[in-house]
């Protein structure tokens, strides 16, 4: 054999994926609750459930009477004392949700266990996605925040609705809440990069690298699985003449990065 004559259609340079930004903002001023959203997303008002109907936008923020004996976080859940909003994703794209974040307070008196609890409809609110005691004197704002785990909250694709519920030991004392914000970031297609090719015969050995902003499922040239994801390689032969591969990664979210078309000639011989 005598030469190869490579040519990498596209250099695609890998880079780091950037940070989740804030999709969603919550800034209740006189009396709405209506967002302020970025990149696309859309996000409701807020809606009470039919037993917190003391759950009133108060001017700049939102005022909750805790009532039906939601003494424990549980019975918050049980007995329903939530207001609720929906976060919907771009039309035809992936968000990959991180944090719920929100101030709360306790009005006046400083009594003991009043707090909150965070719930989804990605798990039909089955489960707490966080829950704590406001522990600062009324009427003191504390800042919370509740990670979304990836596992359940990338790659979203419907819209996700939230509730906070809230508990008080002692009824008919109020929690207020405000600045509610919603941390998530847009998909971002995989991009896969070829760093090295070395002739054997008639074959090649392609290897290479791959990033995405949540996880590599797979590399494939020319249709065929490579080994590995992150960093990769293939073994493909060479026909005589003028040989094309397409190599493309795939994310876990099934998106799929552009190509990077390399050609190889394998002399007549
Ligand atoms: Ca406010
Ligand atoms: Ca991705």
């Amino acid at each position: 054999m005598k030469s190869l004559l490579p040519a990498i259609g596209a250099a695609i340079l890998a880079c780091c994926p950037a940070r989740a930004g804030i999709v969603a903002i919550y800034e209740i001023t006189n009396n709405s609750t209506s967002p302020t959203t970025f990149d696309g997303v859309t996000g409701t008002a807020f809606s009470a459930s039919p037993t917190l109907d003391n759950a009133i936008p108060n001017a700049n923020l939102i005022s909750v009477s805790v009532v039906n004996a939601a003494t424990t976080p549980l019975l918050a859940v049980t007995t329903g004392q939530y207001f609720q909003f929906t976060i919907t994703p771009p039309a035809g794209k992936k968000l990959h949700f991180e944090a719920i974040s929100f101030e709360a307070s306790k009005e006046a008196p400083n009594s003991t266990g009043r707090g909150w609890v965070v719930r989804s409809s990605v798990d039909s609110f089955g489960a707490d996605l966080g829950t704590q005691e406001i522990i600062g004197p009324a009427p003191t704002w504390t800042d919370f925040r509740t990670d979304l785990p990836p596992e359940l909250y990338s790659n979203v694709t419907v819209p996700v609705t939230f509730r906070i519920y809230t508990y008080a030991a002692n009824q008919l004392e109020f929690v207020d809440y405000d600045n509610i914000q919603i941390f998530a970031k847009v998909d971002e297609p995989p991009k896969v990069a070829v760093t090295t090719i070395v002739p054997a015969k008639n074959r090649v050995r392609i290897r290479g690298t791959a990033t995405d902003d949540t996880a590599v499922a797979s590399v494939s040239v020319n249709g065929q699985s490579a080994t590995g994801t992150t960093t990769w390689r293939a073994r493909v032969r060479l026909k005589p003449g003028m040989n094309r591969f397409r190599i493309s990664a795939t994310d876990d979210g099934g998106s799929t990065s552009d190509p990077v078309v390399i050609r190889l000639r394998r002399p007549r011989s």
